[in-house]
């Protein structure tokens, strides 16, 4: 059996492809969702690939895949990113690797975008490649990692 990476995804990123794509590209999670899938079977990987507009759903997800659910996790934390104290003490709380990912350079953007809070807990962040930061990512945690195909 494949070992299983989660892919999370924060607020407002179940809006993707229907506004703002200059920002954030002309896909939709669905097509991001299949993206990952397919990048990830290449990697050796199942993917498990989620979206919640709240806070403490995420923190749950982060809590299941570290008690075995998942060997990595990707996760775009959206604007709870810059927020949220209960992500990065979940992220701390499990002892699988966790890599940040954003769609836009965040430090590109507004000033209350530059900072994140869930960083210094996770293993690395990867922003500013579009779509792609989500293939870098799983790259990154099949590199952390080691599985095997
Ligand atoms: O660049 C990223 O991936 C972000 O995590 C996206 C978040 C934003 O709050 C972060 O600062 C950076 C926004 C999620 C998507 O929001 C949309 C807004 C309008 C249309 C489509 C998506």
């Amino acid at each position: 059996m494949k070992p299983t990476i989660f892919v999370l995804n924060g607020p407002n990123l179940n809006a993707l492809g229907k506004r703002e794509p200059g920002i954030y590209g002309g896909k939709t999670l669905k097509d991001v969702e299949a993206d990952c899938r397919a990048a990830g079977e290449a990697l050796g990987f199942a993917v498990d690939f989620r979206q919640s507009n709240h806070e403490g759903t995420l923190v749950d997800w982060l809590h299941e895949a570290g008690d075995g659910a998942a060997v990595g996790v990707a996760i775009n934390p959206g604007a709870y990113g810059h927020t949220s104290i209960a992500m990065h003490d979940a992220i701390r709380a499990i002892s699988i690797p966790v890599v940040e990912v954003h769609i836009s350079n965040i430090h590109a953007r507004e000033e209350f975008r530059h900072k994140s809070m869930i960083a210094p807990a996770a293993k690395g962040m990867i922003c500013g490649f579009g779509l792609h930061s989500y293939i870098l990512a799983l790259h990154a945690l099949k590199n952390i990692t080691q599985y095997k195909k």
